[in-house]
This record gives C-alpha cells, sequence and structure tokens, in this order.
C-alpha cells in the first residue's frame, strides 16, 4: 500500500485491467456530484469524530493536525454508480486505521457515516472503513485535490461505488447500527459494492432493503 510503486488494490480481484461488471472506462477524471463545491477556509475547518466512540467526547482535529499525520499511497480506480470508471488514481492521504487508532470506536460499532460540507453523507459498514485500501486523501497524482475533486479532504473507499467516496470530509460518526446516507436514502444500494454489480437496494434478494425503509 505504501511506496512508489502501484500496488494491485484489493478492489480489484482479476488484475487492474478489468472493470466491475457494468462499468465502462472513461478519458481523464470526470467531475461528478451533487449540488455546490464549497469553499475551503483552513482556519474554520475541522475534521469530527463523533457518534459511538469509545470515550464519550466526539474528537476534532484543525487543518493542521490533520496533515501532521502519516500518509500513504493507494493507486485505484473511481468507479461511478451511473456507469462510468475513471482509472489509475495515485491517491495520497491518511489511512483510516489511523482514525480507528486515534478515535478508537465503541466494541459495539458496525457501521460509519462520512459527512460532508453541506450535510452530504454516505452510510458504510465498519469493514469496508477499515479496508486496507480506504483513505482520507488529500492529493491525487502528486497534486492537492482541487475544490470539485474534494478539497481539503476526500474519503476513497475503492471496492464501493463512488457515491461512498465523499468529497469534502469533514466528520465521521460511528453508527452501532446501520442508516441510510444521502444516495442511499434515494435507493441507492446500502453496501455499494462495485464488484457485485448491485447499485440499487431494489436489487437486493429480498426486495427493498428493510433498513432503507423509514
Ligand atoms: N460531498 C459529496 N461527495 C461526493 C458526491 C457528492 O455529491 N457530494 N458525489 C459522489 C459520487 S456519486 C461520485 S461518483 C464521486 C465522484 O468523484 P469525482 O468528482 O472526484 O470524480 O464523488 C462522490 N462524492
Ligand atoms: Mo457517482
Amino acid at each position: 500500500m505504501t511506496g512508489d510503486r502501484p500496488t494491485a488494490s484489493s478492489a480489484q480481484p482479476s488484475g487492474p485491467d478489468v472493470l466491475p461488471p457494468g462499468q465502462r472506462r472513461v478519458v481523464g477524471w470526470p467531475v461528478s456530484h451533487y449540488g455546490p463545491v464549497p469553499r475551503f477556509r483552513p482556519e474554520r475547518w475541522d475534521l469530527k469524530v463523533f457518534g459511538a466512540t469509545r470515550r464519550t467526547e466526539p474528537y476534532g482535529w484543525t487543518w493542521d493536525e490533520v496533515t501532521a499525520l502519516a500518509r500513504v499511497t493507494v493507486v485505484a480506480d473511481l468507479h461511478c454508480a451511473q456507469g462510468t470508471t475513471s482509472t489509475g488514481h495515485e491517491w495520497f492521504g491518511i489511512p483510516t486505521g489511523t482514525i480507528l487508532r486515534l478515535a478508537p470506536p465503541a466494541p459495539d460499532v458496525t457501521h460509519v457515516m462520512a459527512w460532508a460540507e453541506y450535510g452530504f453523507s454516505a452510510n458504510m459498514r465498519l469493514s469496508d472503513f477499515t479496508a486496507p485500501t480506504t483513505l482520507l486523501a488529500t492529493h491525487r497524482g502528486g497534486e492537492p485535490l482541487t475544490a470539485e475533486h474534494g478539497s481539503p479532504l476526500r474519503l476513497v473507499v475503492p471496492h464501493l461505488y463512488g457515491y461512498k467516496s465523499v468529497k469534502w470530509l469533514r466528520g465521521i460518526e460511528y453508527l452501532t447500527a446501520d442508516r441510510p446516507g444521502f444516495w442511499e436514502e434515494r435507493g441507492y444500494h446500502h453496501i455499494g459494492d462495485v464488484w457485485t454489480g448491485k447499485r440499487y437496494s431494489y436489487e437486493d434478494d429480498d426486495g427493498d432493503a428493510t433498513l432503507l425503509r423509514r
């Protein structure tokens, strides 16, 4: 995972040239998100970890504190659930293991909700958040992230559809039960694993996922 050589992500079982079902390769790196692009104000920015933390108080870090954390490189593709895949992104950022170590979750935490500016959110299993290729990226291709790609900090979860790779990340909420995020409330699959190809909740064998019903 660390180092200057591209590493095959665990999310790519058949090698780096194989795309998940239903995906087509796109040239370059298109921008895709809902809503406006937030402006980064370093002095007002923080990253919070809250919810079911092992200690009761939440954790928070300033931008300077976040950039002081050790970072790694992960090379991976980005699969939008609309069917486009941009390939070969060299992400540089903080491994989620660091977050777990600095802000330990309570023993009964099963899921996390990643929170962005303007209230965008995405839920995922704790195991997807802690996967070895999941990271909080500050750079891509050796350059700081641009505003439209999630500057200053974005989550990257290569083995899940792009709607889980939350741009403009501001918070991690530990959950003791699953809860739908922004796109999951609108019918997108609560797990979003690209290799199973399930993009929508109705594709589950048991019909509509009960946990997404409110
Ligand atoms: N905050 C936020 N993050 C987001 C989104 C969004 O609407 N808001 N869209 C997601 C979706 S659907 C995709 S496919 C990826 C696209 O990332 P990119 O624009 O860097 O290619 O961002 C994800 N992260
Ligand atoms: Mo997407």
